[in-house]
């Protein structure tokens, strides 16, 4: 089968012929500027957030001369959400939590939240805000909800580094995240960034949730949570498009709701998580673990894409743990796939722009 169900409590059944939106939330942080945290390429990082959804949305990238690349030249998954928002015609907003460069796409698909990127998770200086950007969230998805005709939101992500302050978020909770958080890299560079979230998390002010976003965390997380606690309570499907990094949101969530909302949402059935073959199969990670111990009863689906077929390098090198997922790439295909398209839809698509896409 081109889905992989772990958990599945019917939730595709229920997404089947709905209408659906992707929204994709970025941001830069500050520490990937001088730490070699991220698998993202580190000539590109700062254009990536932005890079990646011109990709998106207009079929190429122009804040760069072509898509965003890993570290070993891999092409970045938002190839991946292009083949799927174009052969599905699936509508795309930004929410901007903080891109370094800001992208060059129609503002109708832009809905700006804060100017400023991730600060510096090794110093414990992440945000101020966390607790504001949670109810921007919220804000975010009723207004999505009054204004957008949708039953299904794809929520995905892009903030290089990311796979760090989540690993940072799930350890300042009390997760026992070490060995289980994932990476954009094959080798995922797990001393170092254990390293960087133990430092940042001694500045943390409190145990608390906000204090700990604001310590460690990424500005996408309270974002996503917010509009989660929104979209739910309006009977909206969310596919949590990501990895470990969805996780970690999934963990926020969950504390968010015990101390302060009281909504029980993660028990509503509307929510699911929805990644890649790649990031399940990972042996430097592990999801089904970590979903495992946050305690939430929420399935998870894993979109295959026998990219072992292609004869692009750069995408056979996905089966060998190169990227994995990003940008929502893995929820959207198993939106897609539960609603008519196929793994051999997105890969002709991919490696028919790939040449267009990185000539340069
Ligand atoms: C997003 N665009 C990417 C990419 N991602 N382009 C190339 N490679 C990727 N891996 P890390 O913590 O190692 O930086 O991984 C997280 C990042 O990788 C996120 O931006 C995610 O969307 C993905």
């Amino acid at each position: 089968d081109n889905i992989i169900s772990i958990n599945d409590n019917n939730f595709l059944e229920n997404i089947k012929g709905k209408k659906p939106l992707f929204i994709s939330v970025i941001s830069n942080i500050e520490t990937t500027k001088y730490l070699p945290i991220s698998g993202v390429n580190r000539k590109v990082i700062e254009y990536t957030p932005a890079a990646d959804m011109e990709l998106v949305i207009l079929g190429r990238s122009i804040s760069l001369p072509s898509p965003p690349v890993d570290t070993t030249m891999c092409p970045s998954p938002a190839t991946i959400t292009r083949a799927n928002v174009y052969l599905k015609d699936i509508p795309v907003l930004t929410v901007d939590a903080g891109a370094e460069i800001k992208p060059k796409i129609p503002t109708s698909t832009y809905i700006p939240v804060d100017r400023k990127p991730t600060g510096d998770i090794s110093k414990g200086l992440a945000m101020e805000n966390s607790k504001k950007l949670f109810e921007t969230g919220r804000k975010i998805g009723k207004k999505l909800v009054v204004e957008r005709d949708f039953q299904v939101a794809v929520i995905g992500e892009c903030v290089p580094g990311g796979t760090t302050s989540a690993l940072g978020v799930l350890l300042g909770l009390g997760y026992d995240a070490e060995d289980k958080v994932s990476s954009g890299s094959v080798k995922n560079p797990k001393e170092l960034k254990l390293k960087v979230v133990e430092e940042g998390l001694k500045r943390a002010k409190s145990q608390d949730v906000f204090d700990i976003l604001n310590a460690v965390g990424d500005k996408m997380m309270p974002v996503v949570a917010g509009m989660v606690f929104s979209l739910v309570k309006c009977k909206r499907y969310v596919i949590l498009g990501g990895g470990t990094q969805m996780a970690s949101v999934l963990a926020v969530i969950k504390e968010i709701d015990r101390k302060y909302v009281k909504e029980e949402v993660l028990d509503s059935g509307y929510i699911s998580i929805g990644t890649t073959e790649f990031l399940l199969r990972d042996r430097n990670s592990d999801i089904k673990g970590l979903i495992k111990e946050i305690e939430c009863n929420i399935p998870l689906y894993a979109s295959r894409f026998y990219y072992e077929r292609s004869k692009i390098e750069g995408l056979k090198a996905y089966c060998r743990g190169a990227v994995k997922e990003g940008v929502g790439a893995g929820g959207i295909s198993v939106y897609s796939y539960t609603n008519g398209l196929s793994p051999d839809n997105i890969r002709e698509y991919v490696e028919k722009n790939y040449w267009e896409w990185y000539k340069s």
